[in-house]
């Protein structure tokens, strides 16, 4: 073998390696100095659970159950299962007005926390089989699971730990319960692509707390449904911490992780459970430096940004003016997507068992809106220059598999856009390509007037995707300045658009 060979051979082997060590958490050692810590967490990388279910985007809720007849938001589990009669229900209807919507997975609440399964349950006589619904015979969750196979259209299930029915809460037996009931939703339906898990925890008929063993039930599910990934209470996606729909202006996926456990992460079959989800993820900004410098761990944990397109999350007919319209929704859509984080948006099917006609048309207009703004990148025509040029056109090349990096560790680099003629632009769009981890801690856009290049707006985080609108500009020649990044910046994607 030549030299050079030898040296090509032995980068091979040493991407193949860095890539092996690259994993979506890490321990950091008592005496890891600052510099250490931020290359630590500039490597650690989303699970592939976790960046597909990243790149869906907008995913949508149906919460749709007993509280549906009964008009209220949370059932006591005292409800007769005879008022609960959807007789046009049309799953169908929902997951075509959610894709319609641009909704590209959703999550049926199979049980809240009045206990009352849409399946019939094996364990349990509270259920769609104890209703009128198709004499006893019918399984809304089939329904839904079919609706989304034919459609194209990922499955979740939401399953309430908290139950105030089951006579067995609040003592260890609802444990198997809760396990049999898991195991036939995570059996009976196909693939699973989520499982959310509410962090509610209260009394239940006998007046006591159960003590939920999370643990067991995050097996069952890496077992039973390897692709899904485990919401809110669970160790793949974190809870924003609103239920507003709008996220953080700092968002990192990467968190401190006080609580890996060291045997699993030293054991290859086990380390997807090395995490275990602890505390209370609420506060400005979870990842920044000053957070992570005293981790015990680091952990890629990325936010979902739940809200509700009515105000409650069950359907109530005094709530049909009050809709978010597709202008609310889109700024929704800034705020979650466009903050790093994935949209989870409910749309509560009615007592008919249908989604309401405004919400099917609101979500339709919505998706319109986005496809509209985000159709042509304004700077697919500029001439890109940067410090070093390797690459640049990967930056509006809409390949998702591409990225632009500066060749030193610099974390300061500078992007310059020329074009022919100057753009009229008023939103902003940048991607790190967090396959490869989230680094960018600070950016400006700036553009040139005169001799003089005037602010047009500037952010902390991107991670997955950052959007930014501001005040309309007309210019030819515009720069977009990483100002602070964990190493070197890796960008798939830049783009300007306008409104
Ligand atoms: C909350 C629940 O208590 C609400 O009813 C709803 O299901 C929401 C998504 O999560 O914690």
């Amino acid at each position: 073998m030549n030299f050079k060979n030898y040296i090509i051979s032995f980068v091979i082997i040493l991407c193949y390696y860095s890539q092996l060590n690259a994993q979506s958490y890490v321990l950091i050692e008592q005496d890891d100095l600052p510099a250490k810590i931020i290359e630590k967490a500039a490597n650690i990388i989303p699970t592939e659970r976790q960046l597909r279910w990243q790149e869906l985007e907008v995913t949508g809720f149906f919460h749709f159950g007993i509280n549906t007849f009964t008009d209220r938001e949370w059932g006591d589990g005292k409800e007769d299962p005879s008022l609960f009669n959807p007789e046009a229900l049309d799953a169908v209807q929902w997951v075509k007005a959610a894709k319609d919507g641009g909704i590209k997975q959703v999550i049926i609440t199979a049980k809240h926390h009045d206990g009352f399964c849409l399946w019939p349950s094996k364990y349990t006589k509270h259920s769609v089989a104890s209703s009128p619904w198709k004499q006893g015979k019918g399984d809304i969750v089939r329904e839904v699971a079919n609706a989304c196979r034919k459609l194209g259209v990922g499955f979740g299930i939401y399953l309430s730990p908290w139950d105030r029915h089951e006579s067995t809460y609040g003592t260890v037996a609802y444990n198997d319960f809760f396990v049999n009931q898991l195991t036939e939703l995570l059996t009976q339906y196909g693939v699973v692509d989520e499982v959310w898990f509410d962090g509610a925890n209260g009394e239940g008929p006998n007046g006591k707390k159960q003590v939920y063993d999370f643990e067991r039930w995050y097996a069952l599910i890496r077992k039973l449904q390897p692709r899904a990934v485990i919401a809110v209470m669970g160790p793949d996606v974190r809870w924003v911490g609103t239920e507003t729909g709008y996220g953080r202006e700092t968002e990192w996926s990467v968190v401190p992780a006080d609580n890996l456990d060291q045997s699993a992460v030293s054991d290859n079959s086990q380390q997807d459970l090395a995490f275990k989800p602890s505390g209370d993820m609420r506060g400005d900004d979870l990842g920044g430096r000053e957070k992570i410098y005293k981790a015990k761990g680091l952990v890629w944990y990325p936010a979902e940004t739940d809200v509700s397109i009515r105000p409650g999350w069950f359907y109530h007919t005094k709530e049909d003016d009050q809709v978010k319209t597709p202008e609310k929704l889109l700024d929704i859509y800034f705020n979650s997507v466009g903050k790093n984080g994935v949209l989870l948006l409910n749309i509560p099917p009615d007592k008919r068992g249908r989604i309401h006609e405004s919400d099917v048309q609101y979500l339709r207009e919505w998706k319109k809106n986005i496809d509209n703004i985000f159709e042509t990148n304004l700077l697919e025509k500029a001439e890109i220059s940067a410090a070093n040029v390797t690459g640049l056109p990967r930056l509006v090349d809409n390949n998702k598999e591409t990225y632009w990096t500066p060749t030193d560790t610099d974390s300061e680099t500078e992007l310059l856009f020329t074009l022919d003629e100057a753009i009229t632009f008023n939103v902003l769009s940048v991607q790190e390509f967090i396959k490869k981890g989230q680094r960018i801690e600070q950016f400006v856009l700036e553009y040139k007037e005169g001799d003089s290049w005037k602010e047009v707006a500037r952010g902390t985080t991107v991670g997955y995707k950052r959007l930014l609108k501001f005040d309309t500009v007309r210019a030819d020649n515009i720069r977009l300045r990483i100002t602070s990044s964990r190493l070197n910046p890796m960008i798939s994607h830049i783009g300007l658009y306008k409104q």
